[in-house]
């Protein structure tokens, strides 16, 4: 590998490091470029998705408007998420120390072994609104669950086998130490640092292990062999925002993409909740085994997501029971029929703001209109609770964005990306506190995030109107 030495550290003020924020826009950039040449197919998603975007803009004045004004279109066209999955503690751990650095943190415990899929997970991402809004880029990170694994010879090989690898090249683990050492990086330093950490998500033609190791592995579970067999965990995919989901859907085919059966999350509504997402199915890629045999590995795909508004405890309970349902439902044949059942199975779940926000379902920021900025003015307390202000007009409630993840929308994807017979639900199930011992802290609850952006701006808007 070819490697620039780490400069000394020059004791400088905090103030010359480059922000957590830049660092992180330069990481999501670079990963962007790097699978696009890695992965044509992905960056004809992009350009598919570029399109439906300008279409709906152009038919959606409004909606181009209030892009405009939440200062979103700039920012459109980059990427929301990309996903890893490592195989040991220790590599976990490590990760949550790079993507610190980038301002990128663990929010959320996603169980994936309830639907077959031997991993758990969480989502580095930016926590405070302003982080988000300069670049919301996530990284789904899910750990491999070897003890789910039944066979003990073939557990004893698999954790053999990643215990020889180190996934962080030396100058990232340099960077890295001297990161946390100094409380930031120079531009030039966080440059290195970027460059050094993209080759851990980088692809590997070579596998690490023999064509039947592989198989053995990949019979255990297909996800096993994607985790064990390679140098390091290849970002999976990336996934742009699309303004409209189900015509980019609709539209793969004609673009020569091969989307996933349906669509994951939650159906096309008035008011869009959390998140939907669909993909195209993973490309199969010719491998070089040890020992030089040819093989071939699905593991890469694309993605696309359209995010809406963040669900209380009890929306999401409600979003569950609802979703449920519909897997109870008859299997449909395709997507159109799939979304169909599910708008009418999700008439359950209220499509008005005002009738989401007075039933506690989904989260609101409060801010004052004109008319409650000149009442504030005037020093004269108004009365009433927030509903009342909202009614007399000094008060406006807008919904607050999504920025996590589903776990059976998550389980849809890797499922469909995996290939093969999918696997039953593992006897095993959630097991946060493992999770959080190999990541060395706590996950941050991502509902208590919600619910501390509401309560503060309910807080203020009440303050400056004294009610
Ligand atoms: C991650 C799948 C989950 C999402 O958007 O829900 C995910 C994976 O396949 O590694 O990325
Ligand atoms: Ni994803």
């Amino acid at each position: 590998m070819n490697e620039t030495p780490v400069k000394d550290p020059m004791p400088m003020p905090a103030s010359h490091y480059l922000a957590a924020d830049e660092i992180r826009t330069l990481f999501s950039e670079a990963m962007s470029r790097m699978y696009q040449a890695e992965v044509p197919q992905y960056g004809q998603l992009m350009q598919l998705v570029d399109r439906v975007n300008a279409d709906t803009l152009a038919a959606q004045p409004a909606l181009n408007q209030q892009l405009q004004d939440n200062d979103e279109l700039t920012r459109l066209g980059v990427e929301r998420h990309g996903a890893i999955r490592v195989g040991t503690a220790a590599e976990l751990h490590m990760l949550r120390r790079v993507f610190a650095i980038m301002g990128m943190h663990p929010v959320g415990y996603y169980d994936l072994s309830e639907a077959g899929v031997p991993v758990h997970s969480t989502a580095f991402r930016p926590t405070d609104e302003a982080d988000l809004q300069r670049n919301p880029f996530r990284i789904f990170t899910s750990l491999l669950r070897l003890e789910l694994i039944e066979d003990q010879a073939l557990r004893t090989r698999a954790a053999e086998i990643l215990s020889q690898r180190d996934i962080f090249t030396p100058q990232a683990r340099e960077l890295v130490a001297l990161a946390e050492q100094q409380g930031g990086l120079s531009e030039e330093q966080a440059r290195q640092f970027v460059a050094a950490v993209l080759e851990t998500f980088r692809w590997h033609r070579h596998a690490t292990v023999d064509l039947a190791t592989y198989q053995a592995l990949q019979d255990a579970h297909r996800l096993i062999a994607d985790v064990v067999c390679f140098r390091g965990p290849h970002i999976n995919h990336l996934t742009p925002r699309t303004l409209d989901i189900d015509t980019v859907q609709q539209e793969m085919p004609t673009h020569g993409i091969n989307p996933k059966a349906v669509i994951e999350g939650p159906p096309r509504r008035r008011c869009p909740i959390l998140l939907r997402q669909t993909s195209f199915t993973a490309l199969e890629e010719s491998i070089l085994f040890a020992g030089e045999q040819e093989g071939t590995h699905t593991a890469r795909f694309g993605e696309i997501e359209q995010r809406g508004m963040a669900l209380t405890p009890k929306g999401r309970a409600l979003y569950d029971t609802l979703l449920n349902q519909s897997r109870q439902a008859p299997a449909q044949a395709d997507n159109a029929a799939h979304q169909q059942q599910l708008a009418e199975i999700f008439r359950a779940f209220p499509d008005d703001e005002t009738s989401l926000r007075e039933q506690g379902l989904g989260y609101f920021r409060y801010q004052l209109t004109d008319a409650g900025h000149r009442q504030a003015d005037t020093g004269t307390p108004a009365t009433g609770d927030l509903e009342a202000l909202i009614r007399a007009g000094l008060v406006k409630a807008t919904p607050i964005t999504y920025e996590d993840f589903l776990p059976v929308s998550a389980a849809g994807i890797f499922q469909s990306n995996l290939g093969g017979a999918s696997h039953s639900a593992y006897a095993q199930n959630a097991n946060q506190a493992a999770f959080e011992q190999a990541l060395g802290c706590p996950v941050t609850d991502e509902f208590g995030l919600y619910a501390r952006l509401q309560d503060d701006s309910a807080r203020q808007v009440l303050q400056a109107l004294g009610a």
